[in-house]
């Protein structure tokens, strides 16, 4: 990951879409009006001990601006977090689209991006289950394009005009606003067993893909269909795809939930620190195309939301990146005021005729509208496009711009017909003349009718630990499930993606398991497995767990192969402040037992050193803490004195070189006894880069077939 230079032109956008932006560092109090101001602590009174004064305009003024402080929050992805940056293509995409974004790879398009979880309110935890939102605003020289995909590439249903019924159905029960930000309750699952078409999205839904790792390690995904418009007119359906080059990794779910408690704010965090710390995160846009003539050409309907097209039929076509490289200013202001709208596109990029995108078409603009307080939201910084804006559209709550002279319509002779529509040479947006036949119906395509073949797929496609996670997933929401008869219909509805997938669910929720069902297609996709990604150490956090009497010539040693992997690390201790070695060398320590928690980490080091580990022999935090992190199948590592303290949180004596000096690295835990420990380091950054070892998981216990 390197630090990019923003280009000259870059940081000019970026005042221009900024700029009243407002330092108040060095600078006086004043009212709302510029007054200045000699006191903001004591009201105006009659008396020292009098009422307050109704003339207290400083007062008045300071409590009606709290007052309105908070604006309704999002109906759906209320939380989330943005992200400044940019996008350049690799080289120019004119074979397939006129977009001018898409077209000079020395261009630097700036983006804001804003991830979020779906259904939890705006202060729920990070880490819920939940599909992620993965929405980009392009601020290109042709107005903005904004690409407001998912985490995962398939929806629940297949028409918008479903929408309000299906959120209903997974957001808090209306008696008792119960459960927050969760799928585990009756209300959806209700909704799940009667509308079969949310058979894939649940399989998705309740893969790891559910509890994403980081925002940095989604991939995200436009969903629905669009289309791709050359400069000759020439139209091709597309997808777009995020591919994010720390790969594809999830947390587990007794990991994320503790999370839930301890770090609510885990993902966000995340983000912020790594931007901060110059760890940009970085995605490439991939895009698949399918040639006009080819649309029928498929075993699915390729307008249809729950259906994604295989990687292996349809490739990837990897075209730019984008790099995540600026935290915002002001979370309210950028990232709570961001106004995304898949209707905001530009010449080169059209819709396709799918419903939900049909939809989504008319819903963002009018949600803004009650959101974000009236029709002038595009003139708020964060909307702004860095493109001129001309129209007749005037006034309205909240108008920024100063409109000048006597002319707001066309068309008009006193300004000379300005401003005016221009033809497409000009690159006026021009829609594509798609033929459109048929009669008025409220029905849906027989072509739509499939809904358990790529659940299916899906399902096949899975290692044996992902099908693990995703029966333990259905055992914990459906079993949430009061309605028993609901149970039952969630065990036979999976039976029509999987017969193996209905009776391991049965098991776990109370349910009579079929005897016979679905066993039909064995085919499978590799793309859809996170196994299959990419894995690396770079941007990871290791707790390293010492005590005084650590011995420092070797923990510098590991820490400075962690920093040249780029492997970030905080010192847990016993108590905040300073450590010292067995030489007397002086540590400073990050956290201790009561604000570290195992799972805010990706892997663990205990140090070396006798009294240290003697030390950590006798505190039960340290032996939990590593015991926690072995079942979460984080990467160990451990040193000399440090093998008995792995002893004593009973890790399979397999794993323990013994006194011998070889680098021992079974199921990721890495231990050496008086050996160098440069071979050291490179097991343990090995074992740090799986992500998970697995194994440890599957050794224990039974994996369905
Ligand atoms: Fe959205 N969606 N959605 N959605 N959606 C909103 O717009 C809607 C859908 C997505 O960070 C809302 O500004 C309908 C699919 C993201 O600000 C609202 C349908 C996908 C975000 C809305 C869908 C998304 C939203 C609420 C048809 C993936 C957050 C607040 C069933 C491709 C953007 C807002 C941000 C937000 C409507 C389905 C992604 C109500 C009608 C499919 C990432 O307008």
């Amino acid at each position: 990951m390197q630090n990019d230079n923003v280009s000259v032109n870059e940081n000019t956008k970026a005042e221009q879409l900024n700029p009243s932006r407002a330092a108040h560092y060095d600078q006086k109090l004043t009212t709302d009006q510029g007054l200045k101001l000699t006191n903001t602590d004591d009201s105006l009174k009659a008396g020292l001990r009098g009422p307050t004064l109704l003339e207290d305009f400083h007062f008045r003024e300071k409590l009606t601006h709290f007052d309105h402080e908070r604006i309704p929050e999002r109906v759906v992805h209320a939380r989330g977090f943005g992200v400044h940056g940019y996008f350049q293509v690799y080289e120019s995409m004119s074979e397939y689209t006129k977009a001018r974004f898409l077209q000079d790879p020395t261009v630097k398009t700036p983006v804001f991006v804003r991830f979020s979880t779906v259904v939890g309110s705006r202060g729920s935890a990070d880490t819920v289950r939940d599909v992620r939102g993965f929405a980009t605003k392009f601020y290109t020289e042709e107005g903005n394009y904004d690409l407001v995909g998912n985490n995962m590439p398939v929806f629940f249903i297949q028409d918008a005009v479903k929408f309000p019924d299906m959120v209903h159905s997974i957001k808090p029960e209306p008696d008792n606003e119960i459960p927050q930000a969760s799928a585990a309750h009756d209300t959806f699952w209700d909704f799940v067993v009667n509308t079969p078409e949310t058979a894939h999205m649940i399989m998705w839904l309740l893969s790891d893909r559910g509890i994403p790792r980081s925002f940095r390690m989604m991939e995200g995904f436009g969903v629905n269909t669009f289309r791709l418009i050359n400069a000759q007119g020439r139209a091709r359906f597309v997808k777009f795809h995020w591919k994010p080059l720390l790969g594809v990794h999830s947390l587990i779910w007794d990991e994320a939930q503790k999370l839930a408690g301890k770090d609510p704010d885990f993902n966000r965090r995340d983000l912020w620190e790594a931007v901060n710390n110059g760890q940009y995160p970085e995605f490439e846009l991939g895009i698949q195309l399918i040639e006009e003539q080819d649309e029928f050409k498929f075993g699915f309907d390729i307008l249809d939301p729950t259906k994604l097209w295989p990687e292996e039929t349809i490739p990837v076509k990897i075209i730019g990146k984008m790099t995540l490289n600026r935290n915002v200013d002001n979370f309210f202001a950028e990232t709570e005021q961001a106004a995304f709208c898949p209707a905001n596109i530009v010449p080169g990029i059209d819709f396709s005729n799918d419903p939900l995108l049909q939809g989504r078409l008319f819903s963002y603009l009018d949600t803004q509208l009650i959101r974000l307080g009236g029709p002038n939201f595009h003139e708020i910084p964060i909307n702004r496009t860095v493109a001129p804006v001309h129209n007749n559209q005037r006034d309205g709550y909240h108008r920024m711009t100063v409109d000048h002279g006597k002319v707001s319509y066309f068309p008009n002779s006193l300004a000379s017909n300005c401003p005016m529509p221009v033809s497409v040479e000009e690159n006026g947006y021009q829609h594509y003349a798609g033929k459109i036949s048929g009669e008025r119906v409220r029905a849906r395509s027989d072509s739509f009718r499939d809904h358990f073949s790529q659940a299916t797929l899906f399902w096949n496609s899975m290692s044996p630990i992902e099908k693990k996670h995703i029966v333990e997933a259905f055992h914990f929401e459906v079993g949430s499930v009061m309605d028993k008869q609901i149970r039952q219909r969630v065990v036979d509805m999976f039976n029509n993606v999987d017969n193996t997938l209905a009776r391991q669910i049965a098991m776990g929720v109370g349910a009579t398991p079929p005897f016979t069902g679905a066993s039909g297609s064995t085919a499978v996709s590799p793309a859809l497995s996170q196994l299959n990604t990419i894995r690396t150490a770079e941007t990871r956090i290791v707790a390293i767990l010492a005590e005084n009497g650590f011995n420092h010539a070797e923990l510098s040693f590991l820490m400075d192969s962690l920093k040249g992997a780029t492997v970030n690390f905080d010192v847990v201790s016993r108590e905040l402040g300073t450590i010292k070695s067995m030489d007397n060398r002086e540590l400073a320590v990050g956290r201790n037992y009561l604000t570290a928690a195992s799972v805010k980490y990706d892997a663990v080091f205990i140090s070396g050193g006798k009294n240290s580990a003697a030390a950590m022999l006798n505190q039960g935090d340290t032996l939990h803490f590593i015991n926690e992190a072995f079942k979460h199948g984080k990467a160990i590592g451990a040193v000399n004195e440090a093998l008995d303290v792995l002893a004593a949180c009973q890790i399979p004596d397999t794993t323990l070189a013994g006194n011998n000096a070889k680098v021992t690295d079974d199921m990721g835990v890495v231990t050496v006894r008086n050996s160098d420990l440069s071979e050291f380091c490179s097991g343990f950054l090995s074992a740090i880069s799986q992500h998970r070892h697995w194994q440890r998981e599957s050794k224990k216990e039974t994996v369905p077939a």
